[in-house]
């Protein structure tokens, strides 16, 4: 039996944990705050609504799935021009075709309209111009004084079922800056495509199947942490935090009993939590950490709801 026959059950399709709903109003509600001091999310919501953020990674680096289940959406997110006018997603996909991408458009999940995303490709070798285009755009967002206009936290996803999860090219964005004074959240993903080649590393070097199973989880970690996290970490400008979607190794070094097995973001009982939790905990300004918590917990409200209705 090959090992991940047990492990995974259902990798065929996406399967979204709720369905889509409808959007939420959008318009803040003015109220008033008992403690006249301490800004309240409806506050905050006065002049900024939406919580921006730009999501960075290479092509199927998993990023639509990624914000599918953070917005707990089927569908794809709407797309605006920056002006906010709705654009045709046949016309983004004709462009996308011809290797155009405009990271300034803005993606909108019906599901959850408190979000707005924007989508670069990332950087694969030689793409300097890329890069270019990515620190302009965050340049200009950081001239802005309108709140609402302002990234407020980056994603940046690197697919770790590669041989080389962290590219020269990324190497340079973050020894380079380009972020600014942006929060990033460094994600890796498709952890359970890390985990199969650890499993094949580990019976490669002489384990049997057993072995190799109980030796997993804490290989994994291991070769997490030399290709994805190290190479970062030595960076001039790291990330801030770093979340492995779908993989929660415990920090045992000693024990060969961790059983832990990552698990594809595109089954259904999967969750971004952790990923919400440090995003939240590297928003430095306590209003705008109030907007994300307002925005993500309505999201938490209609996992509750889908949850009671199943
Ligand atoms: N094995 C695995 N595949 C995934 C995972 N997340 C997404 N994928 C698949 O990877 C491909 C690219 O994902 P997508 O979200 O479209 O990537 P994007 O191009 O960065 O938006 C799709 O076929 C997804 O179904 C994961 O956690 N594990
Ligand atoms: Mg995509």
């Amino acid at each position: 039996m090959r090992h991940f026959f047990f492990r995974r059950k259902n990798t065929a399709k996406y399967s979204p944990a709720t369905p889509n709903v409808k959007p939420m109003a959008s318009k803040s509600k003015k109220r008033v705050s008992p403690d006249a001091k301490a800004p309240t999310p409806f506050d905050v919501r006065a002049t900024c609504s939406k919580f921006r953020i730009l999501v960075i990674g290479k092509a199927n680096a998993g990023k639509t799935t990624l914000l599918k289940k953070v917005c707990d959406s089927i569908d794809d997110p709407e797309i605006f021009s920056p002006s906010g006018e709705k654009i045709d997603p046949k016309i983004v996909e004709a462009s996308r075709r011809r290797g155009e991408h405009d990271i300034t458009n803005q993606l909108v999940f019906k599901s959850n309209p408190g979000y707005i995303f924007h989508d670069s490709r990332g950087f694969e070798s030689g793409t300097a111009d890329e890069i270019e285009q990515v620190k302009a755009f965050i340049a200009e967002r950081a001239k802005t004084d309108n709140l609402s206009q302002q990234l407020h936290a980056i994603w940046y996803c690197l697919p770790t079922d590669t041989n080389r999860p962290v590219t020269k090219a990324e190497e340079e964005f973050f020894n380079t800056g380009v972020r600014g004074q942006v929060p990033l959240i460094a994600i890796f993903t498709k952890i359970d495509g890390l985990e199969d080649s650890a499993f094949t590393e580990l019976q490669n070097a002489g384990y049997n199947f057993d072995k190799a199973t109980k030796k997993l989880a804490r290989k994994t970690r291991e070769m997490l942490t030399a290709t994805c996290r190290e190479p970062l970490e030595q960076t001039q400008y790291p990330p801030s935090e770093y979340v492995q979607l779908g993989g929660d190794f415990p920090a045992d070094d000693e024990s060969d009993t961790l059983t832990l097995s990552a698990v594809d973001m595109r089954q259904a009982d999967t969750n971004c939590k952790e990923l919400i939790k440090k995003t939240a905990a590297i928003i430095s300004d306590d209003a705008l950490r109030m907007l994300f918590v307002s925005v993500q917990q309505n999201n938490i409200g209609l996992s509750v709801r889908y949850a009671a209705s199943k």
